[in-house]
């Protein structure tokens, strides 16, 4: 297109360190376009760049698989929330977690809190071995770390909160002892989002987003991230990155990346009605136990209160009910607010029973070692109004009490009803 306009100067936008969450979060990465002065950048679909002599690319890009200019923005803005040199986006926090490993040289040892997404044991447990790389899995880490580290271990593997029990690790715990050994710690911070936890502060080496869950936020992208500070980790995930190829698209990094820019009042609120709903279980007596690291019950809640930002809960929580593996399956169907899916940290409310669903294929023994029984009910609490939240989790249960009642009655084939609730 020719134009009679002079590409227009834009003022100095870098971001700074000194800014606020919010202000990074909308700014970093978010330059107005030099020509245009288009404030959101458009989505650059070519999978090409073309260069004005062999090997040399007119601008920064050559080839899509490579780098592309929005996967760039979004790289840069969630390095800035995790408060790292770098960050790298995968096809999907699966992606994510199997490129680190895939980083790691045959005959590597790692070791891992039990209580990992059921894809995260599924990755280490039936595909990692077939590069050459073995897992140990511990549920109490801060414990028995010093036990576990062999001269081949490498990799220290958290998630904190963990999926779905809610379990902490405290980070600099761990790092202090992994990083004696030469021994690098991975967390997991998916559940909490870079708002509420930054844990490379906490001396993780390298901190894994599944993006699909807070980043984004709006349940329409499936996509993986990785924030860490080493140069030398830069050189070798960024050569995976483009060797292996599981890259997200340019419009999902440009979904991303918009869908970042509000993640501090999505967290927030999200925080906020989860703190609401846990506090409502805790009174039921339809309830057996409720785990939220944001309650002054959760048995590390000092853990949360020195890592996570002012003390928050975050979105997630997971409770037992009574009644058993049908009581949890008919409450997840009782919702109405709450739809009955896997995933989480969307704005939109999600239930699931992770024994059947998301951690399904954990063998029964294992899974309930760390704590995930079959009457285990997960929540991701939406930034609807809590009030109507927990208006939602009380009916949910009242109606699953009268279905028990009513199916042990007849269980019972005395005709009247008996409540084991
Ligand atoms: O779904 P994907 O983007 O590949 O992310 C995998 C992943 C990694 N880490 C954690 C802590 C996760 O919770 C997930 C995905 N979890 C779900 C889909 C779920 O419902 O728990």
């Amino acid at each position: 297109m020719v134009t009679d306009h002079a590409p227009i100067e834009t003022p100095p936008r870098a971001p700074s360190p000194v800014h606020g969450f919010g202000t990074l979060a909308v700014h970093v990465g978010s330059d107005h376009d030099p020509t245009t002065g288009a404030v959101i950048a458009p989505i650059s679909l070519s999978t090409t760049f073309a260069q004005s002599a062999v090997g040399q690319p007119i601008g920064a890009f050559e080839y899509a698989r490579s780098s592309n200019p929005n996967r760039e923005n979004l790289e840069k803005c969630i390095a800035s929330l995790e408060k790292a040199k770098y960050a790298l986006a995968f096809s999907s926090g699966s992606a994510t977690t199997a490129i680190i490993l895939q980083s790691l040289a045959a005959g590597s040892h790692v070791v891992s809190v039990s209580d990992v997404y059921g894809g995260t044991h599924r990755y280490f447990t039936q595909v990692a071995s077939a590069h050459g790389v073995r897992v140990t899995f511990t549920p109490s880490i801060e414990v028995d770390i010093e036990e576990l580290i062999m001269p081949e271990t490498k990799l220290i593997w958290i998630e904190t909160p963990s999926n779905p029990t809610l379990s902490l690790v405290d980070i600099r715990a761990v790092a202090n002892i992994a990083h004696r050994s030469g021994i690098m710690v991975v967390v997991d911070n998916t559940f909490l989002s870079p708002y509420i936890q930054n844990p490379l502060e906490h001396g993780a080496d390298l901190c894994v987003h599944s993006v699909t869950k807070y980043i984004n936020g709006h349940s329409d992208v499936i996509m993986g991230a990785t924030a860490f500070n080493s140069d030398a980790l830069y050189e070798r995930l960024k050569f995976l990155q483009n060797a292996i190829g599981a890259v997200p698209s340019a419009f999902d990094c440009w979904l991303a990346h918009r869908g970042v820019k509000t993640l501090h009042l999505r967290a927030r609120q999200a925080s906020q009605n989860a703190s609401m709903v846990a506090h409502a279980l805790e009174e039921s007596i339809h309830v057996i136990a409720v785990n939220y690291p944001g309650s002054n019950s959760h048995k590390q809640r000092k853990i949360a209160i020195k890592q996570h930002r002012d003390g928050l809960g975050g979105g997630m929580l997971s409770f037992r009910i009574k009644g058993g593996k049908p009581a949890a399956e008919r409450f997840c169907q009782a919702t109405q607010i709450f739809t009955l899916a896997e995933s989480l940290g969307g704005v939109e409310s999600l239930v699931e029973v992770p024994a059947s669903m998301t951690h399904m294929g954990i063998p029964k023994e294992q899974r309930e070692a760390a704590g995930v029984f079959d009457d285990l009910v997960r929540l991701s609490c939406g930034v609807e109004d809590g009030v109507d939240l927990v208006a939602d989790i009380r009916q949910a249960l009242e109606k699953v009490v009268v279905a028990t009642k009513v199916t042990n009655g007849l269980a019972n084939g005395n005709g009247h009803p008996m409540s084991n609730v």
